[in-house]
Formats: C-alpha cells, structure tokens, sequence
C-alpha cells in the first residue's frame, strides 16, 4: 500500500468535479486501499479521491474508535436526507480548522463498495456528517465554503503562515518570486 499526498486549501485542484467510476476493478480496489491507509495514517475519519488528486468519485470512512470499520463508497448518491443539524467539522485538506455547519441530520446514501456491488445505507450523527462532507468534496465543494468570506479570508491566512513555518527554508519561493 501506498501514502498519498493531500492537497491544502486553497489548492485549486480542490475544485475539479469528480466523474463516476464505471467500474469497481482493481486499480479502483487499490485506491481505495492508499486512501484509507493514508486517511488512517493522518488521524482522519473520512477521505475524498479529489483529496489525494484523483478525480473519481471515490471516498473513505471510518468514525469507529477502534478504526476498525472503514468503508468504502464508489459513486455515492444521497437518495434522501431528513433533519438539520449544526457539527463542528475539520477537513484533512483545513489542518487545524474546525467550524460548525449546517448539514442534513440523517442521510440514506446509495453506493458501490469494495466488492463493487450496490448498498445503502442510513447514516446519522458523526458518520451522515462525514458521509455529506466528503461527498462535498466530489463536486469541488469544502466545508470552508458554507462559512463567511471574513471567516475563509482568516483561514487562508492562518494556512498560509503555518506552511510558510513548516517548510525548510529551500523550499520556500524566494523573495523575487512573491
Ligand atoms: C470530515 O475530516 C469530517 O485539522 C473528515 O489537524 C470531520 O477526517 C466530518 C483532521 C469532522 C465531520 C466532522 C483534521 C486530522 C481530520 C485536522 C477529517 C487535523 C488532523 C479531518
Ligand atoms: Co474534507
């Protein structure tokens, strides 16, 4: 298996729509199986192909404690949602930034798994969050979004500066550059 890189805000390439994928054969299987080991290996709880740069509509979970129950969602579609409810949400591709959004309280989502055959499933609390947010992300949409531009200008900023800390000072672009 393999760890892959995720992209930041405001990475442009957080914006590509995803396309259906026709099958579930084994390259599908194998990014399934990166994705979840790179979801894990961050502490996430939810994964989006269009996360890792893949434009398929592809995603990730795993809510339980012992991290022992992921699933895997090919072509996901919301056949209904009922309710509303504000959560605190984060975003492996937000590090750090945790804001609360309004979302459908119960979902009931239809998809292919793993294995390729179709199921549904009713999802509600932590997991219809998280099933909603990444599914978000399939269509080029963040959390950030449903937030004021003041907020997103002010998470911007914070990202920015807290990259510029982290990267090695050959890395960074040189003055010239900016
Ligand atoms: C989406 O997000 C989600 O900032 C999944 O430093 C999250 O797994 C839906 C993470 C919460 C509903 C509620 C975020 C890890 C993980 C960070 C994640 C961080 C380390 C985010
Ligand atoms: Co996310």
């Amino acid at each position: 298996m393999t760890q892959l890189a995720i992209l930041e805000y405001p990475d442009p390439r957080l914006r590509n729509q995803a396309v259906r994928v026709e099958k579930v054969d084994a390259a599908v299987r194998k990014l399934m199986d990166d994705m979840l080991e790179t979801m894990y290996a961050s502490k996430g709880i939810g994964l989006a192909a269009t996360q890792v740069n893949v434009a398929l509509r592809v995603i990730v979970l795993d809510v339980s404690e012992a991290k022992d129950q992921p699933l895997y969602l090919a072509n996901p579609e919301i056949l209904s949602a009922a309710g509303k409810t504000p959560r605190e949400e984060g975003c492996l591709s937000v590090p750090g930034i945790y804001e609360k959004v309004q979302r459908a309280e119960q979902v009931v989502v239809r998809a292919l798994g793993r294995d390729g055959k179709p199921f549904e499933m009713t999802a509600q609390g932590l997991l219809g969050v998280c099933v909603q947010h990444e599914m978000d992300h399939l269509d080029g949409k963040l959390f950030v979004d449903y937030l004021s531009e003041l907020k997103r200008q002010l998470i911007r900023r914070r990202l920015q500066k807290e990259r510029k800390q982290r990267a090695p000072a050959e890395q960074r672009a040189p003055l010239s550059a900016l």
